[in-house]
């Protein structure tokens, strides 16, 4: 029977990684070749991302990944590198927490309301998307040396083998894509005087993105030919691709850095009811769409511990399950949240300027971060059902944050719904089903789905039935 190995290039915001994934007809293996750090680095300039620290880790990852079929790559969205007229990157690829964008979006409003942006890309507002970023770029003089731009997973598939394309389910998130068209929004594009054809032409998951180099192959040890394959290169979309669901009654959180929390749709919601509630719908595989809300995530905690020294995360968790549920909570989507530093004193203030009791230890501070995420996953699922008119009985967790057990059971009880939690590695596990469906390995999505399903270690938390509570602090955090 056919099998195959597939390398699935996956880089997070704080950590990267090379998985090799075999895939058969029954099998569904993933096994780590190589994790690196990602250490975002601030520069005078403001804060960048070490793309040379991560394309090495990537060659890294691939000697040690061995002969694959083939390699697809994926990562966090929006993010891009700017090449001149020979195809050199200029600069170090902005990270999307840096301040530049600040006050920008004021100022494309001005231009095109906000209303009208939604209605042409049913992208929620969130000051990052690449839309924003040009807008604050575009007076510096590296832009107008600028005659390509790719976008991060494009722009090592360059490097892998010298073939440019810009992956449709990660151009959804630029703003300039039609969710309707799956093209270009090429009205918008031109009234904001943004030139389209720095983008290279878009391509489909699953299409071919060119062979390694022989330059990579010498430095991988791999004989050639070894082909890159296309995948849904937005991290998201790879891991929505991974959700073990067996029917269609179900919502999806992607954990990780952000939470990720709604559903798969057939066509777009562009209402103006969904644009108040900042829900956003991105790109995925086979015409589907990815409505969801942006929640700012384990990034809370991430920031916290950082703050903290590091301590151990198992003990942090289990004293964090005995301090009593719901004391304070804070808006898990708040914008102020995203730049990085001082995360403790800025929840603690945001508890005390809301009238609540001030958590201290950093128990306290973690159980408060659990109970705001589950009420944010609660109000995202909630909000999604009934703005899309699509109810679910299950809500899958997928990605890192599936170890955290405490996350995945205060959410089942905040849904009031029984939650799956699993696989970890959804984003590389949808990276490497996306190559081998290319290759003819397995079938449609939800034969992709069912393999991961029949494959994959799956815990399932039912709710405790407490829904009342959460209901009321959920009231609580909505008329504040
Ligand atoms: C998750 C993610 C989110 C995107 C954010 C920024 O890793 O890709 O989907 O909104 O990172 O790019």
């Amino acid at each position: 029977t056919a099998r195959g190995t597939f390398a699935a290039v996956d880089l997070g915001a704080s950590s990267g990684r090379v998985m090799v994934g075999r895939v058969g007809p029954d099998t569904l293996e993933l096994a780590e070749a190589h994790r690196f750090a990602n250490r975002p680095v601030r520069t005078p300039e403001g804060l960048r991302w070490d793309i040379l620290a991560l394309y090495a880790g990537v060659l890294d990852g691939l000697r040690a990944a061995g002969q694959v079929d083939s390699v697809g790559v994926d990562s966090w969205a929006v993010d891009h590198g700017l090449l001149d007229a020979d195809g050199a990157l200029l600069g170090n690829p902005v990270h999307y927490r840096d301040a530049r964008t600040e006050g920008v979006a004021e100022k494309v409003w001005a231009t095109v309301p906000a209303a009208e942006l939604y209605a042409a890309t049913g992208l929620q507002y969130a000051p990052f998307n690449t839309l924003y970023q040009l807008a604050a770029a575009r007076s510096t003089t590296q832009f107008a040396h600028a005659r390509r731009l790719l976008l991060i997973p494009d722009l090592l598939t360059y490097w892998l083998t010298g073939e440019q394309g810009t992956e449709l389910t990660n151009a959804s998130t630029t703003q300039l894509i039609d969710p309707r068209t799956r093209d270009w929004s090429y009205d918008l594009a031109a009234r904001l005087d943004i030139d389209l054809s720095l983008f290279p032409p878009l391509r489909q998951p699953g299409d071919p993105a060119g062979l390694l180099r022989s330059e990579v192959l010498d430095e991988t040890g791999l004989s050639g030919p070894v082909p890159v394959t296309a995948v849904g290169s937005h991290d998201t979309a790879s891991a929505v691709a991974a959700v073990p669901a067996t029917g269609e009654r179900f919502a999806y959180i992607c954990t990780g850095t952000w939470s990720l929390a709604g559903l798969e749709l057939e066509t777009p919601v562009l209402s103006e009811e969904s644009r108040a509630a900042n829900f956003t719908n991105e790109l995925g595989l086979d015409g589907t769409v990815r409505y969801l809300r942006n929640i700012m995530g384990l990034w809370l905690l991430q920031e916290c511990v950082r703050a903290w020294g590091d301590p151990d995360l198992g003990e942090l968790l289990r004293e964090a399950a005995a301090v009593p549920a719901l004391r304070s909570v804070v808006d898990a989507g708040d914008a102020s949240f995203l730049a990085p530093g001082h995360m403790p004193e800025r929840i603690a203030e945001a508890c005390r300027a809301s009238g609540q009791p001030v958590p201290g230890t950093p128990a306290e501070i973690t159980r408060c971060i659990l109970d705001s995420l589950a009420l944010a996953h609660r109000k995202a699922i909630e909000d999604a059902q009934r703005l899309a008119g699509h109810s679910v009985d299950v809500v899958h967790i997928v990605g890192g944050g599936t170890r955290n057990e405490l996350l995945c059971r205060l959410t089942a009880d905040a849904c009031g719904l029984p939650v799956v939690a699993g696989p970890a590695e959804a984003a590389a596990l949808g990276n490497v089903l996306v190559q081998a469906r290319a290759h003819g390995l397995v079938g449609d999505r939800a034969g992709m789905r069912d393999l991961v399903a029949r494959t994959q270690p799956l815990t399932r938390y039912e709710p405790s039935g407490d829904t009342a509570r959460w209901r009321a602090a959920a009231e609580r955090l909505a008329t504040r």
